[in-house]
């Protein structure tokens, strides 16, 4: 039974799972930095505790802070968000011993899946496709240059513990490969304190796919179908729609079987993300990583599925049994979500801190949005630069797509820089509407629209 639960976030997330668990009945206690203090979830928490000054690390990342903040407020739970600790194994295994439920996976999982080479080799085991490349981490550049030769060029080599691209190089040729290897080496060194590299095959600009899957502390583990999030700039998402345009019935059927059998193999519970990479000339998929945690894309799912993600996943955290079946998942519609970011497409996506002075962002049929902003909210330079998520739903593709451009062209956010007029620039372009896009688009988007350096200056 859990009666209060400490949401140890802040911003959007927190907020969101502050209305979850007012529904559930459940009290709530925001933690919050001193840049926070005036924030919607504060406000809106039954009970909030300061943690500390606006660094991260002094606050949301502070471990012994918010497991005292914990302690007096006298939660059963915490709920870890998105980012911050919501992948660190260690503040899960602080929750489990000090006998707070971690409303995530068990710390296992985490640290399993933290480490990518280790996750490979456990999906690989667990009958999941993976890519062709090492059997683990690579010893030295020498075993490298010998699994290249086997596999055949392009290769990629990755961080084990790395994600989100740090760590990371192409090698289209065998004589790049002692220097890539040993760039990709420093800079993981640099950024996750171990050098540790392994290697795939690289696939050529394809298609990020992702199925959410649900699994209970019983074993019963389900999937709510995939999220195309293939937009993405540095490894950014910036939108993600579910279905995927790309995807036909039989291998949407297989990924989602493949998703919830990796799950169910390597005992996970909570919610987690399967992301694969769909290659879409040949109809490949492959695993790339789990996300072990509530992610930022989650209500896409919500409004094609009609079930609240993080309502089950505390749920489920309590011990509860699935409420459904596989076959019972039904599947309405289209969805489609843009991030909104306090950030400057005009000037390379730089952040735009600073004062919101004017904030309203649409409403209406099939519209939702999950913001924390008000009028006179302070975006913070500490933290990330989201000020929404807008998310549309329609009864298919086209009907998502209109009320996602009739949304934006509503919106108006003055005090700081948006990536509004991006989303709208992005939406209007005429093969994002016929569905045709992969991990490439946003690259060869920006270089179509910048103007080649020869002609610059001439008309
Ligand atoms: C790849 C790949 C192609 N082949 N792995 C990028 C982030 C990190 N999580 C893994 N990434 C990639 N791994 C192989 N074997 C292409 C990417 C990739 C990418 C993946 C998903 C979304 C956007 C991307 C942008 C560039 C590269």
């Amino acid at each position: 039974m859990i009666r209060k639960v400490l949401i140890a976030n802040r911003g959007e997330i927190a907020l969101r799972i502050i209305r979850a668990c007012r529904e559930l009945g459940i009290a709530t206690v925001a933690v919050y930095s001193e840049a926070d203090a005036d924030s919607l979830p504060v406000e809106t928490a039954d009970e909030s505790v300061c943690i500390g000054p606006p660094r991260s690390r002094d606050s949301y990342l502070n471990i012994p802070r918010i497991m005292s903040a914990a302690q007096i407020t006298n939660v059963d739970a915490i709920h870890p968000g998105y980012g911050f600790l919501a992948e660190n194994a260690q503040f899960a295994e602080a929750c489990e011993s000090s006998g707070l439920v971690f409303i995530g996976p068990p710390s296992r999982a985490i640290r399993e899946m933290g480490d990518k080479a280790v996750a490979r080799a456990k999906m690989r085991k667990a009958g999941v496709p993976i890519l062709k490349g090492s059997a683990g981490v690579l010893k030295d550049v020498k075993e490298a240059e010998k699994t290249a030769q086997e596999i055949g060029y392009p290769v990629i080599v990755k961080a084990k513990d790395g994600g989100g691209g740090k760590g990371m190089r192409v090698v289209h040729r065998p004589e790049d490969l002692e220097r890539l290897y040993a760039m990709a080496q420093a800079e993981a060194e640099a950024a996750f304190n171990s050098g540790a590299l392994y290697m795939e095959r690289f696939l050529q600009q394809p298609r990020h796919i992702e199925i959410q899957v649900v699994a209970d502390r019983h074993g019963h583990v389900i999937h709510l179908g995939e999220r195309d999030c293939s937009i993405q700039r540095r490894h950014q998402k910036l939108i993600e729609e579910a279905p995927s345009p790309a995807l036909n019935p039989s291998i949407r059927k297989r990924m989602g079987q493949a998703a919830a059998q990796g799950a169910k193999r390597i005992g996970y519970h909570s919610l987690g993300t399967i992301e694969f990479l769909f290659e879409e000339k040949t109809g490949e998929f492959y695993f790339m990583e789990m996300n072990t945690r509530l992610q930022v894309e989650h209500p896409v799912t919500e409004l094609v599925t009609g079930i609240d993600l993080v309502k089950l996943q505390i749920e489920i955290a309590a011990g509860e049994k699935l409420p459904i079946k596989q076959d019972e998942v039904r599947f309405t519609g289209h969805s489609i979500e843009c991030r909104i970011n306090a950030e400057d497409p005009q000037k390379g996506f730089r952040p735009s801190p600073g004062e919101v002075s004017y904030f309203h962002l649409s409403g209406g049929p099939g519209v939702r949005i999950d913001s924390h902003i008000v009028a006179g909210s302070v975006i913070s330079p500490h933290y990330d630069s989201m000020v929404a998520k807008l998310i549309v739903h329609g009864r298919d593709r086209d009907e998502a797509l209109h009320r996602m451009q009739r949304a934006l062209q509503e919106a108006r956010v003055d005090g700081v820089a948006t990536t509004i007029p991006f989303h709208l620039e992005v939406f209007s372009h005429l093969d994002f509407r016929g569905g045709r896009y992969d991990t490439g688009f946003l690259d060869r988007y920006q270089a179509a629209r910048e103007v080649p350096p020869e002609t610059r200056g001439a008309v």
